[in-house]
């Protein structure tokens, strides 16, 4: 399970961020080749890989990470890139309050200029408190925002749903935020 996890990690880090790290590439909608994934993870010599290990990562991942295409020739993250990629996120209506997990020693900058994507494509925002904290948590002692989201919307701002789940917004202003 352990290795699973650790492989699932540097998955993320080919899929999402340096896919040259393998040497191989995504074409402009995060797809990478399922066979080149495999050929170069193995070539590291840090991971057993085959394609049935792969199939349990995806079906069997925390977050739901990664898809497949249909005849899993192709293989991509569903979100939290930071290469410009276009996975093809659909538009939708946000749930009313959403919620944005961060550090407490972000906060005061978060407060002046909003939540910004960084070094992302999207900030990402959860559904409820307890994903938040997670979030949070990953960076440091956690302050969770409540985010306006469905005053966001009716003001013009486009959400989007990723296949697992997690919503994404360009950037959040201030007047949006407030503190749980
Ligand atoms: C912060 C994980 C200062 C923001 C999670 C966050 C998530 C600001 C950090 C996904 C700021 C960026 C994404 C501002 C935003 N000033 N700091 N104006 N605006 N920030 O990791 O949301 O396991 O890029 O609060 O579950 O933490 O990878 O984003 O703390 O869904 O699948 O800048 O990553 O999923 O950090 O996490 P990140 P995130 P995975």
């Amino acid at each position: 399970m352990e290795h699973l996890k650790q492989l699932s990690i540097f998955i993320a880090l080919i899929l999402r961020h340096k896919p040259e790290t393998i040497g191989i590439s995504l074409d402009e909608h995060g797809w990478a080749d399922t066979q080149a994934l495999i050929e170069g993870i193995d070539h590291t010599g840090k991971h057993t890989i085959n394609m049935e290990i792969l199939e349990e990562i995806v079906r069997t991942d925390s977050k739901q990470r990664y898809s497949f295409n249909a005849d899993k020739t192709r293989i991509r993250a569903n979100q939290g890139h930071s290469v410009p990629v276009d996975v093809e996120l659909q538009a939708s209506t946000p749930p009313e309050i959403l919620f944005h997990g961060t550090a407490e020693k972000s906060v005061a900058s978060i407060r002046q200029e909003g939540l910004l994507p960084q070094s992302r494509l999207y900030v990402h925002l959860s559904q409820d408190i307890e994903t938040a904290r997670k979030v949070g948590t990953r960076h440091g002692k956690p302050h969770i925002f409540r985010v306006a989201a469905g005053e966001m919307h009716r003001q013009g701002y486009a959400f989007f749903l990723s296949v697992n789940g997690v919503w994404l917004t360009k950037a959040v202003p201030p007047a949006f935020l407030e503190d749980v």
